[in-house]
C-alpha cells in the first residue's frame, strides 16, 4: 500500500497547519486543492471524504482522517523521528493532550460561529451580535492559552505539534480581530508563530501562504 498521504485542503484555509506539519516531517504527500469559493468542499466527491464538508482532511494508507488535531496527532505518530510529541504516558504528553484538546474543542469551533453566524442565529442583528460574542470568546480563550505557554515553544520539552496548531490562531485576523491581534495581547503565542514560520522546512510554504 502506498505511503503517500493525500492531503485535501484549500491553500487559503486553516488547513495550512496540516501543510506545515507535512513539510516539517518530510512526509510524501499529494495536495488535492479544493476551492472554497466554488464550494468544492460541499461537492459529493469531497463529502465522501469528510461528510462535514470542511477542510482539511487526509487519507493515509486507506484511512480517512479529518479534524486538524487528529491529523496532527496521526502524522506525529507516523513520523516519530521528528519528535513532535513528548514521550508517551509522561506528564509532558498529558500536558500536550490537555492543550491540544482545549484549542480544538474550546477555540477552533468558535470560528464557525464567527465566520458563519447565520448558521446559528437569524440573519441580521442577531447574527452580527453572535459573531461579536464568538470573537470575544476566542480572545478570552487565547489569553488562557497564553498564560500556560512556556517559551520559546509551547511545551518546555521543545517544538511540538502544539506550536504548529497554536500558530494558526495568531493569524485569524477576521475571526479574532485584526486590531486585537496587532495590539500584542498574546506575545508568547506571537513569538511561537515567528519561530514556526522560520523553521527550515516550513518557511517556504509559509511564504507561499502569507507572502513571507
Ligand atoms: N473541526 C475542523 C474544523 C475545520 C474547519 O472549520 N475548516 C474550515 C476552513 S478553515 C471549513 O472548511 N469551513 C467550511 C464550512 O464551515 O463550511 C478541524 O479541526 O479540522
Amino acid at each position: 500500500m502506498s505511503d503517500e498521504i493525500v492531503f485535501y485542503s484549500s491553500p487559503m484555509s486553516r488547513g495550512r497547519i496540516v501543510h506545515w506539519m507535512l513539510e516539517e516531517v518530510g512526509a510524501p504527500y499529494r495536495f488535492e486543492v479544493l476551492s472554497l469559493e466554488t464550494k468544492d468542499h460541499k461537492k459529493p466527491s469531497y463529502l465522501a471524504v469528510n461528510p462535514m464538508g470542511k477542510v482539511p482532511a487526509i487519507v493515509h494508507r486507506g484511512t480517512v482522517i479529518t479534524e486538524s488535531a487528529a491529523i496532527l496527532l496521526t502524522v506525529a505518530d507516523h513520523f516519530p523521528n521528528a519528535r513532535l510529541l513528548p514521550p508517551p504516558a509522561g506528564p509532558a504528553r498529558a500536558r500536550a493532550y490537555r492543550w491540544l484538546a482545549f484549542m480544538a474543542a474550546e477555540i477552533y469551533p468558535m470560528v464557525e460561529v464567527s465566520d458563519y453566524p447565520e448558521r446559528f442565529a437569524p440573519q441580521g442583528d442577531a447574527a452580527e451580535a453572535l459573531r461579536e460574542k464568538a470573537k470575544e470568546r476566542i480572545r478570552e480563550r487565547l489569553l488562557i492559552v497564553e498564560r500556560f505557554v512556556d517559551g520559546p515553544w509551547f511545551l518546555p520539552s521543545g517544538f511540538s505539534i502544539l506550536d504548529i496548531y497554536a500558530s494558526m490562531f495568531t493569524r485569524w485576523r477576521g475571526s479574532v480581530g485584526k486590531d486585537w491581534l496587532a495590539a500584542g495581547h498574546i506575545p508568547k503565542l506571537d513569538a511561537i508563530r515567528e519561530n514556526v514560520s522560520r523553521r527550515a522546512a516550513i518557511a517556504p510554504v509559509w511564504a507561499r501562504h502569507f507572502g513571507g
